[in-house]
């Protein structure tokens, strides 16, 4: 059994990891996501969320938002389906019936942002991945991870990292790999340090990710990582593998388009995804 071990990421190893589509498989093969991100003036993170799991092979992919990100959504991911979420009845609804939540892009630091945290740790069985305002509102309420029913795979940046833990984002990045171990094995979770060489790791396997370049930095990246991840876990794949193919091809994904390009935004990696998972 693994302990303590930690890996590159390999192309070879990514490309065994990842299933070809059957030839008689339809949607109800692929997994149904949810995706609860975006607030008023935040619509973009739910929209970039939201296209980044349907591009990425999610057999059915809902939003769950304000009335302003769910107009955008209708305009820009027709694929997509959507509920208001102004009684938290589309969470609700849906909590038992989805294989993935992917929870806070755009959502805001707010009270409602919290509770629906709650709700979602404390009801639902699939994999759950936590991001951006999400991770923010569990700064001093971290225990609440160790109460999740489902799995959970928690994305922060250094930045979010350190409000976290409440270490210097300096001590984060001198110590990645030690400290997302320590967290992931104290709360049970899988922890996705981003930035470049990303950290992969449950406490136990640690994969530290080659790919992606300083041409991604930019607005929305994040946001379209989680939902790749998210949408690898609804169809089927281990959070820990949905989280090693998402983040490799994330940024494969963007070396690729950064050949051509000097600045990778979250829409050329949307544009590219479908074709290097392929
Ligand atoms: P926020 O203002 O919270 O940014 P965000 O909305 O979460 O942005 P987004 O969702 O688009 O991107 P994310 O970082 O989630 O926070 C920004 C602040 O956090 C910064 O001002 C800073 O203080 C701190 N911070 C963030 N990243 C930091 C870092 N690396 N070092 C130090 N401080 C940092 O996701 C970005 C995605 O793009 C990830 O998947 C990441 O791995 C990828 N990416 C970005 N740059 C990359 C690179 N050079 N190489 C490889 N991958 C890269
Ligand atoms: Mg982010």
């Amino acid at each position: 059994k693994y302990h303590n071990k930690e890996f590159f990421l390999e192309r070879k190893f990514i490309q065994k990891k990842t299933k070809e589509r059957a030839l008689y498989s339809h949607k109800g093969n692929y997994g149904h996501v949810m995706v609860i991100a975006g607030s008023e003036g935040m619509t973009g993170a739910s929209t970039i969320a939201t296209k980044a799991a349907v591009k990425s092979g999610a057999g059915l992919t809902t939003l769950i938002s304000c009335e302003d990100a769910l107009q955008a959504v209708r305009n820009f991911v027709p694929e997509a389906m959507w509920k208001k979420n102004d009684d938290s009845q589309g969470i609700e609804t849906l909590m038992g019936k989805v294989n993935s939540i992917a929870i806070g892009p755009g959502l805001g630091k707010s009270n409602e942002t919290l509770n629906n945290v709650k709700r979602v740790l404390k009801n639902t069985d699939g994999t759950i991945v936590i991001d951006a305002d999400a991770i923010n509102v569990l700064e001093g309420k971290t225990n609440l991870l160790k109460e999740a029913k489902g799995n959970v795979i928690i994305t922060p940046h250094p930045g979010e990292m350190a409000r976290l833990t409440g270490m210097e984002i300096k001590k984060i990045q001198s110590d990645r790999i030690e400290i997302a171990k320590e967290f992931a094995r104290e709360y049970g979770v899988i922890v996705v340090l981003k930035g470049y060489n990303t950290i992969i790791t449950n406490g136990e396997v640690s994969y530290i990710n080659p790919t992606g370049n300083g041409a991604m930095a930019n607005g929305g990246m994040g946001d379209c990582l989680t939902g790749i991840i998210a949408s690898l876990c609804a169809q089927g794949y281990s959070p820990m593998d949905a989280s090693c193919i998402g983040v490799y091809a994330h940024g494969e994904c963007g070396d690729k388009v950064s050949e051509h390009k000097f600045v990778v935004t979250a829409t050329d990696i949307i544009d590219n995804i479908s074709k290097t998972i392929k």
